[in-house]
This record gives structure tokens, C-alpha cells and sequence, in this order.
């Protein structure tokens, strides 16, 4: 916990620092928890969804999860401390330019991302059933509070 607290007191500085070269680049700690909306089970509470899941549904084939949260905003040369939290016993993964991190069901999972860059990144979950819906966007700002 301190070093928790002492990276909090770190990130607090002034915008101003961050002019400096990278020199004042921050590690954030992000935890992500993939979180479970409509899946199979939740068909036997909400019966509309059978027909959602049945071939030809919307749904067919598909569970939607979502990564909470979905936006993570940081600075260009912040080093990302990634924990994924996933309470449920489908497997998940994470997937963006330069990282893929498996996330196995009811488990905490660590990486660890420079965000080298400034720019909008989309990140999904790579299981084919968890697409289209399963995604996010990591925002790398540059020091002048841009993303471009
Ligand atoms: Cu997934």
C-alpha cells in the first residue's frame, strides 16, 4: 500500500513537469475486471434471451462481457501496472498493439505496457464468441494533452 500511495502522490504533480523530456513519465496502477452482461447463464433469470441465443438470434453463438473499465486515459511514457480481474469462470484475453495477456477464468493476471506513444488504441478480448463486443480504447495523451 505504500507504494501505491507514493505513485498517487507522484501522478498529482504539476502538468507542468511533464514537459520535461519524459523525464516525469508516472507508473499508473489499472485494474481491469472483465465483467459478465449476457451471457447462457442469464437466460434461465431473463427468458427473452433464449431466443437471443438460439440460432438465428442476435446473440447466436456470442456472450457479452465488457472490460470495466473500457477507457483507460495516460499520459505518452507512462508505464502501465495492468492487473485483470476475472471473477468468472470464462476465459478471457487482452489484446492491443504490442501486448496479448490471457486472462484464464476466476483468476488475477498482471502485465506490464509502456505507452510508448500518443494515440487512440483499440484492445479487444480475442475470443471469437466475446467479439464484436468485448473491446476497448486505451488514450495515450502527449504532453500537451492531445491524443493526435
Ligand atoms: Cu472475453
Amino acid at each position: 500500500m505504500l507504494v501505491g500511495t507514493a505513485v498517487l502522490a507522484n501522478c498529482a504533480a504539476p502538468a507542468r513537469d511533464r514537459a520535461n523530456g519524459g523525464a516525469s513519465a508516472h507508473a499508473r496502477e489499472i485494474v481491469i475486471t472483465t465483467v459478465p452482461l449476457l451471457t447462457k447463464e442469464i437466460a434461465t433469470t431473463y427468458q427473452f434471451l433464449k431466443k437471443d441465443f438460439a440460432p438465428g438470434g442476435v446473440l447466436a453463438g456470442k456472450e457479452v462481457y465488457e472490460f470495466m473499465p473500457s477507457t483507460i486515459t495516460v499520459f505518452e511514457g507512462d508505464t502501465l501496472r495492468l492487473t485483470f480481474i476475472n471473477p468468472e469462470d470464462d476465459a478471457h484475453s487482452f489484446v492491443m498493439k504490442d501486448l496479448a495477456v490471457s486472462i484464464p477464468g476466476q483468476s488475477e493476471t498482471h502485465a506490464i505496457y509502456v505507452a510508448a506513444k500518443a494515440g487512440i488504441y483499440d484492445f479487444v478480448c480475442a475470443i471469437p464468441a466475446h467479439l464484436p463486443m468485448m473491446r476497448g480504447q486505451l488514450v495515450v495523451l502527449n504532453q500537451e494533452g492531445t491524443a493526435r
